[in-house]
């Protein structure tokens, strides 16, 4: 029976839900989570009941899973393939030895993560389809580290809501990739850092040296070259406000599949 009389923040709720292996709750109808305005009305809402959280957590399915031999033999590299920045390339050049992932914004440790670190963290392996909004797919094997527990670890401040990606490239001349989600899908089992595609290490055109999966939603989401993570009350001061390269030209900023 679940307990009713607490009110919760739905941040405090939902880390307490993947501390405590949130991913047991997954399962179900996946509708009323991946509806926008659903997910538009939770950001906004303040101390639901614990009843309705976690009617809300036990409706984050996992997105379809693949076997080995449904592995695509061609997985078509997309949107910037290279990156131009020369300090990049110095640090492709030496294996990403020295390269490092930032976090920043709404945390209570900021902080910087080498890739060695992120490969000691908690890791998952999974074989997914990505789904272009240009119309094409592909199946490909992905391993990296699980964001929720990295989130954990560096401690979010009570008004976080949303994850931004700041990206290496550049996909227009005046403006860096950025991407971004919000907690429901940064604390899904399935969101993770991935540092490798198809058993090997993530190739420069699928955005090495790490990479977003967010498998319920379509390809552009899933944000290549990640130099920054910064945590953030409100996007509307990243890009165009929109909260994506992408959204701020005109796609929609949730893609559910
Ligand atoms: N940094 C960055 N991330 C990006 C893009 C990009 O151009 N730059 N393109 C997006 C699009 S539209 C797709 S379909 C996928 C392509 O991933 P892939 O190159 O591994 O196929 O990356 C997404 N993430
Ligand atoms: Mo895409």
């Amino acid at each position: 029976m679940i307990e009713r009389k607490h009110t919760l923040s739905r941040r405090s709720f939902i880390i307490r839900g993947a501390a405590a292996g949130g991913a047991a709750l997954l399962g179900g109808c996946d509708q009323l989570s991946q509806s926008p305005s659903f997910r538009d009305m939770l950001d906004r809402a303040e101390g639901l009941t614990e009843w309705a959280q976690s009617l809300v957590l036990s409706q984050r399915s996992m997105a379809r899973e693949y076997a080995e031999s449904d592995i695509s033999v061609y997985f078509k590299p997309n949107g910037s393939t290279r990156v131009a920045d020369p300090e990049y390339i110095r640090a492709s050049q030496n294996g990403f030895v020295d390269w490092k992932l930032r976090i920043s914004g709404l945390v209570e440790r900021p902080g910087e993560f080498s890739l060695d670190e992120l490969r000691r963290l908690p890791s998952r392996t999974q074989i997914t389809r990505h789904d272009c909004v240009e119309g094409w797919s592909a199946i490909g094997k992905w391993k990296g580290a699980q964001l929720g527990p990295i989130l954990q670890s560096v401690g979010l401040k009570p008004d976080a809501r949303f994850i931004v990606f700041h990206c290496a490239d550049k996909l227009s001349f005046f403006s860096n990739y950025y991407e971004s989600i919000d907690l429901i899908d940064a604390f899904h089992a399935q969101t993770i850092l991935a540092y490798e595609m198809n058993g090997a290490a993530l190739p420069v055109p699928h955005g090495a040296p790490l990479r977003l999966r967010v498998e319920r939603q379509l390809g552009y989401k899933h944000a290549k070259y990640i130099q920054h993570i910064e945590v953030v009350a409100s996007y509307s001061d990243i890009g165009d406000g929109r909260g994506s390269y992408w959204a701020d030209r005109g796609y929609e900023w949730y893609a559910g599949i």
